[in-house]
């Protein structure tokens, strides 16, 4: 198969061992070491560790060679001095450096970051119920409002929402009882899987008022002023990054947001010209906004791809969405999946060493037995098995009909 097939693992208390990776077909493994606080060195040492742990198996003498290689990093997060532009900036940015140099003598190809402040991916509700009974992660900008304005309280929150919002956000929060607001809260701020952060109210709001003084473009300078330093030690460490589009892809709390259109994707790339300066295509993120033609991006900007998170969303009223299965919502992955194996194509004649783009089945529905079990939502394995069995027969038969894609 042309794409690499990856499979994100949250390390060795991750319900899906690696054994389970294997057997889903898998060949790449993405993780991070979690357990590194924001903004410290990952040591050669601890990542040599974990490299280990993932591509060999010591149950056997002598050890044998699991079949799964660790070849995306997601992510080494970026401390918040630096996206903020505080004057301490350049000691967290010389660690990162070092983490850098690190993961690159290890030989992982492929870092991905975020550049979304205070909080990574946001949804409302972690497991809305689907038609078929299966449970899916979903936006829903109503109860997002009521949170933002009754239950955070944030000064100037009336300024992001229209009128009608308001009014439907207000009847939502007066039809919930104190345990749904508590849910609403913690699915909001708690931390998801792979956000590291997790807030209360206080420390939310303080957060916040962080970026009062911060706008698009400050916060735009900052982003530029970390990849002029960082970029050309991640040429040097043959470690190629990956930017990932904001999720969603929308001002949140009146936060700046700087990774969510083509025209945004487009000036980062521009700012280091090097493919070490690249980007995570996540289809579903930036599906939410009907006015990113996916397909068109992939097009326009395949030269700069490292990565690819597939996987759909489907667009309610009012700006909400939910997370639909991996061949229907608003993503035409069979589009999506045409404009990458083309860019695979040109690779290969060039013969470039990463023309197998890695990739993963993103955010699964929880089906089946994991209905009844404790997963990370969005990451349960069947879910992502079926996903990713159906990107592989798609795969698949797009490389066969090569009329179609020549
Ligand atoms: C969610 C993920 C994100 C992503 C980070 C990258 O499922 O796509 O948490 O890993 O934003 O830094």
């Amino acid at each position: 198969m042309a794409l690499e097939q990856t499979w994100r693992w949250y390390g060795p208390s991750d319900p899906v061992t690696l054994a389970d990776i294997r057997q889903a077909g898998a060949t790449g493994i993405v993780t991070a070491l979690h357990e590194v606080p924001i903004g410290e060195v990952w040591t050669e040492e601890d990542v040599n560790c974990r490299k280990k742990l993932i591509e060999w198996d010591e149950n056997f003498t002598p050890r044998r060679p699991r079949g799964l290689t660790w070849s995306v990093i997601e992510s080494i997060p970026v401390h918040e001095d630096i996206k903020q532009g505080r004057s301490k900036r350049d000691v967290w940015i010389e660690k990162y450096k070092e983490s850098i140099r690190n993961v690159g003598k290890a030989g992982i190809p492929v870092v991905t970051y975020n550049w979304m402040p205070v909080v990574d991916w946001t949804r409302t509700n972690l497991a809305m119920e689907l038609e078929d009974g299966a449970k899916a992660l979903s936006f829903n900008m109503i109860e997002f409002a009521a949170f933002d304005m009754f239950i955070l309280m944030r000064d100037s929150s009336a300024d992001s929402y229209s009128d009608e919002i308001i009014k439907l956000a207000r009847a939502k929060f007066e039809s919930m009882n104190s345990e749904q607001r508590y849910t609403l809260q913690k699915n909001i701020i708690a931390g998801l899987p792979g956000g590291q952060e997790g807030y209360s109210l206080e420390d939310f709001s303080q957060r916040l008022a962080e970026y009062d003084d911060i706008d698009d473009n400050r916060y735009r300078e900052n982003l530029k002023y970390f990849l002029e330093k960082i970029v050309p030690v991640a040429i040097e460490s043959g470690v190629k990054l990956a930017i990932h589009p904001d999720d969603p892809p929308i001002s949140l709390f009146g936060l700046p947001r700087i990774v969510s259109t083509e025209t945004d994707l487009q000036y980062i790339v521009n700012i280091v010209d090097s493919i070490s300066n690249g980007l995570c295509i996540c289809a579903g993120s930036l599906a939410v906004r009907p006015d990113n033609d996916l397909p068109g991006i992939i097009e326009r900007l395949g030269h700069r791809i490292n990565f690819l998170h597939l996987r759909s969303t489907q667009r309610d009223t009012y700006g909400s969405f939910h997370e639909a299965s991996h061949l229907r919502g608003d993503v035409d992955m069979y589009k999506v999946m045409v404009a990458s194996l083309k860019e695979e194509k040109k690779r290969k004649a060039l013969n470039r060493r990463d023309e197998h783009i890695p990739m993963r089945a993103d955010h699964g529905h929880t089906i089946l037995d994991d209905l009844n079990k404790k997963t990370n939502p969005g990451y349960s394995a069947i879910g992502l098995l079926r996903g990713m069995a159906e990107l592989r027969g798609l795969e698949l038969a797009i490389e066969r009909s090569e009329v179609v894609y020549n």
